[in-house]
């Protein structure tokens, strides 16, 4: 029998190689999504939504989602209805899911500081959430009500008092959005949910939109994933509205020694895979073996799992490989360098090892800590930073929906005692005015008399 000619994953040698930063993170496998390149589409449906508001969400519906919802507000007795209709299996695991990640992220609440600088002059960090959330659930290829639950979760608990979810009218679900997204909202309690999706339906957070008797009113914050037409509406509009981190295709980088289990490693690389022919799932290691076994291993699988084009598609591209490197540390400095949306140690001492990556959306830590179980169980939350972000930016949280105000108080005593040095820094920046606004106060401290 003839070999097979292409690899199902590719293979990066980078063993007695001693690579800078610079030189790293060039060699290193990296997915092409290129938002830029969507924004062209984007600005028109952006434009028309600012101009027409309803009409123009109705007539997008129509044209990128085959059907115009009866209404663009789900009516409460749909969303309530989907809940009742929910499979009780799917209804307890949801349950469980939101009870764990309440769990973490209530810890995640910050408590207000207030900071004496000096006698009777404080200055407080008051921590208040945002006005208005819109989240934004993709309905296309994929349909995850575990991800309502991780935008939705944090957000409570932060305290934000008004919610919004929009989902994209579905043709075969009468126009509305898939009834197992609208089953979680009822579950956590979200009783405004739109029918938009797609660009259109950011550019009616962020504008506002009046259907007749609904109105949905605009928002301050967008955050939730999508597709490239939805991160390059949020690229567009952000300003105008805050966003979360642009999610790109999912990843997952595996650091493993010749202590981990084959099999494990290969169906965490084919789980992520899964997500999309652009996921990227990069294997790190130091054992030749291991790096045999987990490719036969991916050879199986592949072959065997229920979306098969697309993790084959995933695990075959540019973005995917097995890297093989000298030993653990020359592994850490590489994931280190890649910064992967998730992480997994699968090493002898891996808590160890875990404590010194720096750089990862989500780190899991040994053999019983899979991605999978951090996409829905965990507690933690999914929605975490890709494409290398990892390295300057965190996960959703608490904090992703909370803003913190310095609130300053002086009495006229503690600004006295200052003063002198506003005048002179203002005299130093050449804008007098400012110390002309401490002098009006307090006279005796002009240097000139
Ligand atoms: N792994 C995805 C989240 C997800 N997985 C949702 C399954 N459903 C990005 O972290
Ligand atoms: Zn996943």
């Amino acid at each position: 029998p003839s070999a097979p000619t292409t690899r199902v994953i590719g293979r990066l040698d980078l063993r007695g190689r001693h690579l800078t930063l610079r030189e790293l993170k060039a060699a290193l496998p990296r997915a092409e999504f290129d938002v830029e390149a969507a924004l062209d589409a984007v600005r028109p449906i952006v434009d028309d939504v600012r101009a027409r508001g309803a009409a123009a969400l109705y007539d997008a519906a129509e044209r990128f989602d085959g059907i115009r919802p009866p209404s663009l507000r789900v009516p409460a007795t749909v969303v309530t209805g989907a809940l009742d209709a929910l499979d009780p299996a799917v209804r307890a695991a949801l349950e469980e899911s939101i009870r764990r990640a309440r769990l973490v992220h209530a810890d995640q609440r910050r408590t207000d500081t207030t900071t004496h600088v000096t006698s009777r002059g404080t200055v407080t960090e008051r921590w208040v959430p945002v006005d208005r959330v819109g989240l934004y659930v993709p309905g296309g290829l994929a349909v995850y009500p575990s991800s309502v639950v991780m935008n939705v979760v944090p957000a409570q608990l932060a305290g934000v008092p008004s919610l919004a979810v929009a989902s994209p009218p579905q043709a075969d679900h009468g126009g509305w959005p898939h009834p197992t997204i609208l089953a979680a909202c009822a579950l956590l309690g979200v009783d405004e949910v739109w029918a938009m999706g797609g660009a259109q339906a950011v550019a009616a957070f962020a504008h506002g939109i009046d259907d007749g008797a609904d109105v949905c009113d605009p928002v301050s914050l967008v955050t939730g994933p999508g597709n490239v037409y939805v991160a390059a509406a949020k690229r567009l509009l952000k300003g105008l509205i805050g966003i979360d981190a642009e999610a790109g295709p999912t990843e997952i980088a595996v650091l493993a020694d010749d202590s981990a289990d084959a099999e494990h490693v290969a169906s965490d690389l084919v789980s992520q895979a899964e997500h999309d022919p652009l996921a990227a799932a990069v294997l790190v290691t130091d054992s030749t073996e291991l790096a045999d076994a987990v490719e036969a291993a991916l050879v199986r699988r592949v072959a065997a799992t229920k979306h098969a084009e697309r993790v084959g598609t995933a695990l075959a591209g540019t973005q995917s490989a097995i890297v093989l490197v000298d030993d653990l540390d020359a592994g850490l400095d590489l994931v280190n360098a890649y910064a992967a949306e998730h992480l997994e140690i699968l090493t002898r001492d891996a808590a160890a090892v875990a404590s010194r990556v720096r750089n990862a959306g989500a780190v899991f830590v040994g053999t019983w800590s899979p991605v999978s179980l951090g996409d829905y169980a965990a507690g933690s939350n999914h929605v975490l930073p890709t494409g290398g972000c990892a390295c300057h930016s965190s996960g959703l949280s608490v904090q992703s929906f909370l803003r913190g105000i310095h609130v300053v108080t002086y009495s006229r005593e503690a600004l006295h005692e200052v003063g002198g040095h506003v005048v002179t820094l203002a005299r130093a920046e050449d804008l007098p005015a400012h110390g002309e606004a401490v002098l009006a106060r307090h006279p005796d401290l002009d240097p000139l008399g």
